[in-house]
């Protein structure tokens, strides 16, 4: 999970970060160190059998981190014989929650005691809580979430960002425009990157490789690197096909729990909170993308946010 974090991180890093600041660019740079020593790790991991393996990956970064911020699922399996002794096993909790069995040998979720939680090996894994409060890992924030369940204290608390807390400057209305023209270029990278890293991977499936295929061929595609804002919105201009795809695509990796044609705070969560620390305006973002204001982003809304047409959103694009 961490390193899929560290991966988001790192296009994130290279493809949104303005270069305009001297904090950010270290940030760059430290992105792509982790990402080398990552690849290493990776690689000496499916050579050593011994070595404790990575947790599976899943389709694509964002997809896997649902999982991490997710508050609201909980998923419990039918039990199978083979688990018979020890109902645990394949009962699962949602995130903050462990699973311990009743006299009567019945599953039940509780709690789990933050101090059980694996101590963070880096800042990387600290995260900011809407409290303002910096925690250890996301298992220490979960947990204390699960602990306040039920009080006002509890409902209001949400995990914000990846990182310890820091002071997040005010978005300014002229900043706000810029956000898109960097969100939907990173965009078309992420899938590009997926793209050419696919192979047997599986990251895309065949349907979303055809649509990346005709971006990744295309001779006028602005490549990845930091551009001015100048050039994206020129690249927009020109090549706007290019952007519909990637913007369904992500509202479909996003819209997960439940596949309903909206999403909602925690949906966003995995491709909001790694984004906060490095794009100041992007709760401001999402939080006009919701037009109506009912809670609820709606692919149209969404497509809007992202300066996609009205006659080119289409629900079939979410392949
Ligand atoms: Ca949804
Ligand atoms: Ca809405």
């Amino acid at each position: 999970m961490r390193v899929w974090i560290v991966f988001l991180l790192c296009l994130a890093g290279h493809a949104m970060a303005a270069p305009v600041s001297d904090t950010v660019c270290v940030c760059v740079c430290v992105c792509v160190c982790v990402c080398v020593s990552f690849e290493l790790a990776y690689a000496s991991d499916l050579l050593t059998s011994d070595v404790p393996q990575e947790p599976e990956v899943g389709v694509n970064p964002v997809q896997v981190e649902i999982g991490e911020f997710d508050e609201a699922i909980e998923i419990v399996e039918e039990e199978e014989d083979v688990f018979a002794e020890n109902p645990c096993l394949n009962h699962h909790c949602k995130k903050g929650k462990v699973c311990e069995v009743d006299e009567s040998n019945t599953p039940m979720c509780v709690c789990q005691d933050a101090s059980t939680c694996a101590a963070a090996e880096g800042d990387f894994e600290h995260v900011c809580g809407t409290d303002n409060k910096t925690f250890d890992t996301s298992c220490h924030f979960f947990a204390t979430k699960c602990a306040l369940e039920g009080t006002k204290k509890g409902h209001k608390l949400h995990l914000d960002y990846i990182g310890p807390c820091k002071h997040i400057e005010t978005c300014l209305d002229s900043e706000l425009s810029e956000f898109p023209l960097r969100m939907r270029d990173w965009l078309k990278n992420v899938l590009v990157t997926l793209y050419e890293r696919d192979e047997d991977n599986n990251l895309l499936n065949e349907k979303q490789k055809l649509r990346v295929k005709k971006i990744f061929e295309n001779e006028k595609r602005l490549q990845a690197g930091e551009h001015s804002l100048d050039l994206l919105a020129h690249d927009f201009e020109k090549n706007y096909n290019m952007y519909i795809f990637p913007v369904h695509w992500q509202f479909g990796q996003l819209d997960q729990h439940p596949v309903d044609g909206y999403l909602t705070h925690t949906e966003i969560s995995p491709l909001r909170a790694p984004l906060i620390p490095m794009e100041h305006c992007t709760n401001r973002f999402f939080e006009r993308c919701d037009a109506d204001n009912d809670k609820y982003i709606a692919l149209e809304e969404w497509a809007n946010c992202f300066g996609i047409k009205e006659q080119d959103v289409d629900n079939d694009l979410i392949v």
